[in-house]
Parts: C-alpha cells; structure tokens; sequence
C-alpha cells in the first residue's frame, strides 16, 4: 500500500485529544496505512518561522511548522477566516477582502509547497483538506511533483454566481485543477464546483465527472459524505450515564422536563439567533409547554479575533437573557446558554438525554453534530432530530424533521411536532437514519476516497 501523507491546517498530534471528524479521520487512515501528517503547529514563532518540527509515533511521522505572526494573521485570521469562510457560507456581505490578506494566504500556501516538496516519495499519495490549502497541489505541481494529490473541501461551495463576488476567483478557484480528485459532501456542492469550471472557468466536461480546465489540467471530483466513527458514539452514548457524572447532574436538574439540545461552534453559520427564536416563539405559542421545556445551547466561542465572532456572542447573550427575562421562574430557566466546550463522552450522553436534537445551521458543509446525535440515542426511546435543510446532513438524514431555519414558524412547528411525537414514529426515523450511519460510517468515507485517488 502506497505511502499516505494527509496536509492539513492544524495536525492533531500524538499527546492532544483529536477534536473533531477530520481530526480523528486522518489519524485513522495514518495508522492503517502509515504515513506523515504535514501542517501548522498551532504555534507562533519566536524566532524563525517555516522550520520543520518532526516527531514519531509508530508508523505515524508529523511534520509541522510554525508560522509568524504577521503570516498567521493574514492567512489564518485574514483570507482563510474572513474572506473564504464567509464567502463558503453564502454570506458575501461579511467578506472583508484585502489583497494584504490574500498575499500572506499565497505566502503561507508557498512555506507549505516549499517545505513539503522535499518530504515526499515517489509513490506516496497526498490528501490535503479544506480550503486554507487551495493552491497548494498548483504550487507543489511547479516543484516538480508528480504524486496522485487529493484535496477534500470540508465547507460547502456556493454557487458560481456567488463564488465570482471573490476578486481574483480564477486565479485561485483554478488552481483545484492541479489535484486529480477534489471531493465534496453534497451534490449540490458538487454542482456548484461544475457549474463554476464550465461556465466562468472556460472547462469543459469529460466522461466519468471529469472535467478538462482551460490550462489543459484532466481533474475529478465526487460527492464523499463525511461519516461519524458510528458505533463508538452509540457506545460511548450507552456508558455515559453510567460513567460521567456531568449526565447524572443534568438530569437531576431537568426534573423530567423535555430538553432540547443545539450544540454548535460560536459562528455566525450555525444559526443561533434564528434557533433562539423560534424557540421564543414555541414558548408564545405554547403555554401548556412552560416548564416542560428547556433548551440547552452548547455553544464553545471561536475565532474571537474577528468582530463579527464578538458580535453574535453579544447577540445570543442578549436574547438568552430575553428569553428567560419574559418566561423563567424560581423554579424554570427556559434557556440554559453555555460558552464551553465538553469532551465527546460527556457530549454523548447530553445528547442522549435530549428528546429534541435541534441543528439549525444557515449553511454547513455537513454538521457532524447532527449524526453524532441520531448514533447517541437510545434505541428504545430515541429523540428527534430537526435539522436545517442546509446543513450537508440533511442530504443523507431524510428522515429528520427538515426545516429551513430562517423561517421561525417553520421550525417552531418542527419543535412542537418533535416534542409529541409518538413512540412508534421516533423509532421509525430513528432506525432509517441509524441504518445510514452505520454503512456510511467514518472507515467508510475515508476508504472511498482513498480508493477514488488510487484509481
Ligand atoms: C467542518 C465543517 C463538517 C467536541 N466538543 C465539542 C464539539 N465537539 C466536536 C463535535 C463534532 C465536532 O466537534 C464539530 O463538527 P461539525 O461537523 O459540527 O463542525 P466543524 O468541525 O467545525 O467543521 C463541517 C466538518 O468540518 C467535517 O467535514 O461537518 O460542516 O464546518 O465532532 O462532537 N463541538 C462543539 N462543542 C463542544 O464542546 N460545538
């Protein structure tokens, strides 16, 4: 089996707990084939920026290297989050675009190509994730790099009418047809990518989702839905009670009231105002609901650098107080609001204890909170997913109640019927979405990728 190296922004390293689905994807597909995780350190350097750091770990070798500040701001804090992510996530109005920015993203994409060219062997293959590394595959090509390379977009892609708001679109956007296979989550993501090469890139289709681009390059790409490592959540989620005590304490306090659980990252993507209130509106148009309910909000703060982070923090701080100022009383708090993150066995159990799962992102490559949920519950008494219809899941979990988020009314309906729904029903829809995750599990996905690069 042909070496793997897998690049990344950030590396999960042997001694930290790997936080989130890529993180613990890429560490299982290094240590069954063995390979070498490349990318930043997490770390500002004092003195020399772009020297390489490695470390082993059985098959496993890291490569990382740190970045100075000047680069780390314009890359990471700059072009990657405040030009592209918005830009992803259909919100061309938040995009702050400045040449500054998009010069020290090319700088950091050139350390990257620089470093990792000298690092590769003849018939390793590649895989680079997300898009901090769009360019890479060009640069690494002009290097004299010949290796099969993938890249993998974790976000969604808009559409071509959106992704030319984005100066010097071709320039970058391009340069994706240096790697020989790009995947994507959805269909519709892979629509966006075609309808962008064909119609403002000058590419033409070939058999077999190939397309030629104008520079000649032959590119694939397909549509790999993210999985979830399905059975360890379902049996973490089974111990959690048992063994976390966190779980005991929650739901002592819910005092068998129903919880509705949203557990997302602080960004503006996730949909948290909107959530907030459609779950304002349930309380208005329900009162035999009042201290029934409560809603739980995990919602750890990231990116706090960028003012628009600050200002939703602001915003769900003001209505969580709203809520609980119009509905709480001494013995009820409707919304419990909490900024901090929590390991994946506490997590597990929380969504265990939930009878609502409600994920209402505006946009999201995936969510893999969604699926996380659905493998927690209890097969006997499972709860109830609503989900945004924009969420990458929601291509995959029909059987969720599937609400777009920005109609309150929509997703108050979908709370009501969630909260009623009988046995019977939940366990239906429980069994067709727990039958999705278990055959397109985590091994799944990262397997039909590799196998797509090698063929
Ligand atoms: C990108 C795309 C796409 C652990 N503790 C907390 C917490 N975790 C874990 C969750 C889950 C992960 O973090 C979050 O995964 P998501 O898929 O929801 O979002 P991202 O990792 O930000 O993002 C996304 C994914 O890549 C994979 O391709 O699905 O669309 O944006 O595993 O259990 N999460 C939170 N609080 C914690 O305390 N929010």
């Amino acid at each position: 089996m042909n070496r793997l190296i897998v690049v990344s922004n950030r590396v999960a390293l042997p001694n930290q707990t790997a936080t989130g689905g890529l993180a613990s994807a890429m560490r299982d597909a290094l240590r069954e084939r063995g390979g070498l995780w490349f990318g930043w350190s997490g770390k500002i350097a004092k003195h020399t920026a772009g020297q390489l750091h490695h470390l082993k770990d059985g098959e496993v070798e890291y490569a990382t290297i740190d970045l100075s500040k000047e680069d780390h701001d314009h890359f990471y804090d700059g072009y990657a989050n405040r030009t592209l992510w918005p830009l992803l996530h259909y919100r061309p109005d938040l995009v702050d675009y400045n040449r500054g920015h998009l010069a020290g993203y090319l700088r950091v994409n050139t350390v990257f190509a620089d470093r990792l060219a000298d690092l590769i062997e003849p018939n390793d293959m590649i895989w680079i994730n997300d898009y901090h590394l769009i360019p890479l595959a060009s640069m690494l090509r002009e290097r004299g790099v010949r290796n099969r390379i993938g890249f993998f977009l974790h976000t969604p892609l808009p559409a071509a009418g959106l992704l030319i708001a984005l100066p010097q679109h071709r320039e970058l956007l391009e340069t994706l047809s240096s790697y020989d296979l790009i995947g994507l989550h959805t269909a519709r993501d892979l629509r966006a990518l075609e309808d962008y090469f064909l119609h403002e890139a000058h590419a033409v289709m070939r058999p077999g989702h190939r397309m030629r681009a104008s520079n000649g390059h032959i590119f694939r790409a397909g549509v790999f839905p993210i999985g979830i490592d399905t059975h360890q959540v379902a049996e973490m989620a089974k111990r959690a009670l048992a063994e976390e005590e966190e779980i005991g304490q929650l739901r002592a306090s819910l005092d068998d009231r129903a919880l509705i659980i949203g557990v997302d990252r602080l960004d503006y993507s996730k949909g948290l105002p909107e959530r907030f209130q459609a779950y304002e509106r349930l309380l208005e148009r329900a009162p035999e609901l009042h201290r029934k309910v409560t809603l739980l909000q995990i919602a750890p703060p990231s990116r706090s650098t960028v003012p628009e982070y600050r200002q939703i923090r602001r915003e769900l701080e003001r209505s969580a107080g709203h809520i609980n100022g119009l509905y709480a009383a001494p013995d009820w708090v409707p919304v419990r609001y909490v900024n901090n993150s929590y390991p994946h066995s506490v997590l597990s159990g929380y969504y265990r204890t939930a009878r609502v799962g409600l994920i209402t992102p505006l946009r999201d490559g995936m969510n893999l909170v969604a699926k996380e949920y659905v493998a927690s519950q209890n097969p006997k008494d499972p709860g109830v997913l609503v989900l945004s219809r924009f969420a990458g899941a929601a291509e995959e979990l029909t059987q969720a109640l599937l609400v777009n988020p920005a109609d309150t009314e929509e997703v108050t309906d979908a709370l009501e019927r969630a909260l009623k729904m009988p046995l019977k029903e939940r366990r239906n829809r429980w069994h067709a979405m727990m039958e999705i995750l278990q055959k397109h599990d985590l091994t799944a996905w990262r397997k039909s990728f590799l196998d797509a690069l090698a063929a």
